[in-house]
Parts: structure tokens; sequence; C-alpha cells
């Protein structure tokens, strides 16, 4: 499915379980440290300004839904959610970050109900999360720990690393090496700002979509 043909709107600002999507098309979850650039790569992917960035980290603290219209083939929605990891916030928008966080990902795998380990039922909407980690610092713990924790979730999930701009050539070359330490797995490697990698993500995305 060819990105040419991509389109987004701006959806809701959800502040609360019930501001998630409720007609059952799929959704695709974007995680990560605050600042990372997830909202850079939500515009970058469709071509449009529809996500809001901004150069003070820590800002998002709602989940923004956008949905993606693919061309042709059904829309679905990408959550950009909190960053985390930013201790510029306070104590209170920390608590925020990981609040609107969990509302999510439990009222997707059912562990906000009494009893239940969180795992994905073949009927929740959530097919998918990404994480994004900054290419400049692979390897930190909360993403190690974010990592971990959506292995356990029983959803698929994607590792990119954001920003490979700002990375040396020798850099570039060693992410691979690194990420397969710390993660187990080699990321997919973009740059918002250049475009690079947008194609292959994309496709991925749509893949975790249909
Ligand atoms: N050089 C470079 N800078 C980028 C790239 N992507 C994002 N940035 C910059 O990184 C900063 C944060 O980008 P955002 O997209 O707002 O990050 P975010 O992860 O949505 O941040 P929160 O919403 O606070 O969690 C902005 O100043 C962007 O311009 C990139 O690919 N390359
Ligand atoms: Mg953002």
């Amino acid at each position: 499915m060819a990105r040419r043909n991509v389109s987004a709107e701006f959806v809701t600002s959800a502040v609360g379980p019930r501001d998630f999507p409720t007609d059952g098309r799929p959704e695709v979850a974007l995680v990560g440290r605050s600042n990372v650039g997830k909202s850079s790569l939500i515009n970058a992917l469709v071509r449009q300004d529809v996500a809001r960035t901004s150069s003070t980290p820590g800002k998002t603290r709602q989940v923004n839904v956008y949905r993606v219209s693919p061309g042709s083939g059904h829309p679905f929605y990408l959550m950009d959610l909190p960053g985390y990891g930013h201790a510029g916030g306070g104590e209170k928008a920390r608590e925020e970050f990981s609040g609107m966080t969990s509302l999510y990902f439990g009222s997707r795998t059912g562990s906000h109900e009494r009893g239940h380990t969180p795992s994905a039922t073949p009927f929740s909407t959530l097919h998918g999360v990404v994480l994004t980690i900054d290419a400049r610092h692979p390897g930190m713990s909360s993403d190690v720990d974010a990592w971990h924790w959506l292995a356990s979730l029983g959803v698929p999930y994607l590792l990119v690393a954001t920003k490979i701009d700002k990375l040396t050539q020798a850099e570039r070359a060693r992410l691979p090496k690194t990420c397969l330490e710390v993660f187990g797995h080699a990321p997919l490697a973009v740059s918002a700002l250049k475009g690079v990698g947008l194609d292959e993500l994309w496709q991925q995305l749509h893949a975790l979509a249909v």
C-alpha cells in the first residue's frame, strides 16, 4: 500500500477512556520517551501536519487520536500516547502520563478488570504497538522496561529508532548491533526530518493495522 495516497485527520485528545474510539476499527499505538519524536513521525508518515509537536518535552499528556486513511483500504487509528521518562513535568505530570497510558492499554487488553493479566483478546481493537527510541541513546532503562512490558502484552510490536539524521555514519552502522544486544531486535531506523525509513515504517504499520 503506497504511502503517497495516505491522508489523516485529528480525531480527539482523549483525556479518559470514554474518548477512545468505539467504532471497532484497528488501532496502532505509538509509545516512547517524551521528545523522542512520536508526533513528528506521525506528521512525516502521513505528509501532513496533523500532530502537534513541541520543543518543550513532556507536553503531550492526552492520548491524541488520528484517523489514517490509506487511500484504498479501511481507515485505522494511530494512537499517540503520552511520552514517558521526562522529569521536568513534575510528579503530577508523571502520574498523568502513566495514568493515561495504563488506562488506554487497560481498556484494550482487559487488564483493568480484576483478576485479569494483561493480554489482548482476539477481539481487541489494539492491533500493534510501535516503541520509539532515540537513535542517539539506545538502551535507556525506561525504554528497555517498556520493551519487556510490551512483550508481555501479547500484541505485535515494533522497535523504531528515531532522529537517525543526528547520527554519524559510524554510529548508524553500530546501531543494529547495540539494539540486538539490548532489545534482542534490530530497530527500523527513521528520520522524520529527512524522510528516511518512512516507506518501510508505513508498510509495517499498515500490515499491523489490517
Ligand atoms: N533532527 C531531528 N529532530 C527531530 C526528528 N523528529 C523529531 N524531532 C524534534 O524532536 C522534538 C520533539 O519532537 P516531537 O515529535 O514533539 O516528540 P514527541 O515524542 O511527540 O514528544 P512528546 O509529545 O512530548 O512525548 C522536536 O523539536 C522535533 O522537531 C527527526 O527525525 N530529526
Ligand atoms: Mg508528541
